[in-house]
């Protein structure tokens, strides 16, 4: 813990090479349905892995639990894949850790917003400096159709056999609110746009939420692909994305509309968790690679 870090991508703090997309995929193949949106994410992700040049070496994924949870099995990195809504947690304590690598996690609606919505918040206002990718399916798929808290009401699913009663949560209202510092959505089918979002995500220095759009044409027959393609609005470039105000209205505009706004909602900069963490270790007398053991240290004076 105590050895200097090594020497950083001056500009994006990442290590960095020269690989193809296909380089980064690693040796077991997805083993998700036909069809499924997934892999559309996970084809954008391996693009942006190859357009900012991350080393495999210096790259960890990190999943909680359900089909879009089993991705990093797919990406050549290290990985970790957790328990039901823990990718947040174990995220925050790897970038601590070790604040020179790139971290990506991933999961679905149910991971990050049922079981994992208490973390949410946290990984938002802390701004740790890790890259979410959510796959927003708008189900359970895993466990075979059950409701989660993006489902539209009245979608009929094992939990709601008659049509769900409850409203969904929107991921990307609800991470502009608690202080994350990139918020952005896209759509699976989209590879283009969700190439560019997960990559600009990982150039920025804090919490960069994607919300990706992606179907479950096996559970889900409603929000297909071209459904979340047609009810899409990608923002303009009149758009300021470091006007909070501004991102919130076109989301909530956009909702109101029956429309899905995608694109960089919101970016701004602000000290990350490891970096307020860093100068405190240094303020207390620490080193400057924050060992935990001499904050934790209670017999120093
Ligand atoms: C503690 C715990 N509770 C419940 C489960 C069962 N479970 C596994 S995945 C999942 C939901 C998966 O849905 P989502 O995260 O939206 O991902 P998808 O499969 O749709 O990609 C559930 C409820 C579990 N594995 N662990
Ligand atoms: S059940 Fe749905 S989310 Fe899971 S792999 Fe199949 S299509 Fe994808």
């Amino acid at each position: 813990m105590n050895a200097p870090h090594p020497v950083l991508h001056p500009q994006t703090h990442l290590h960095k090479v020269a690989l193809q997309s296909k380089e980064y995929k690693d040796n077991v193949n997805p083993f998700w349905c036909p069809g499924c949106g997934h892999h559309g994410v996970l084809t954008s992700l391996l693009r942006a892995l190859s357009e900012v040049g991350v080393d495999p070496n210096f790259l960890v994924n990190i999943s909680g639990i359900g089909c879009s949870s089993r991705l990093p099995y797919f990406v050549k990195s290290y990985k970790m894949h957790t328990l039901h809504g823990r990718a947040g947690p174990v995220a925050t304590g790897a970038q601590l850790a070790r604040p020179d690598l790139a971290i990506v996690v991933s999961g679905g609606d149910g991971d990050g917003f049922s079981i994992g919505g208490g973390h949410m918040p946290h990984l938002a206002r802390k701004n740790v400096n890790v890259t979410y990718v959510l796959m927003d399916n708008h189900v359970y798929g895993l466990t075979k159709c059950q409701a989660s808290p993006t489902s539209r009401r009245e979608m009929k699913t094992v939990t709601t056999p008659y049509g769900g009663v409850e409203e969904p949560l929107d991921p990307v209202l609800y991470m502009l609110t608690y202080g994350a510092s990139y918020v952005a959505q896209s759509y699976a089918a989209n590879a283009k746009l969700t190439t560019r979002l997960i990559k600009e995500g990982m150039e920025h220095k804090g919490f960069a939420f994607i919300n990706v759009l992606s179907h479950c044409p096996t559970f889900n027959e409603v929000d297909d692909a071209k459904s979340f393609k047609e009810a899409s609005d990608e923002v303009t470039a009149e758009h300021d994305v470091t006007d909070l105000d501004a991102a919130m209205h076109v989301v909530n505009m956009a909702t109101r509309a029956g429309r899905i706004p995608t694109g960089l909602l919101y970016k701004v900069e602000r000290p990350t968790l490891d970096e307020r963490m860093a100068e405190l270790v240094q303020r207390v007398g620490g080193h400057a690679d924050y060992d935990l053991k001499q904050i934790i240290d209670l017999s120093r004076p």
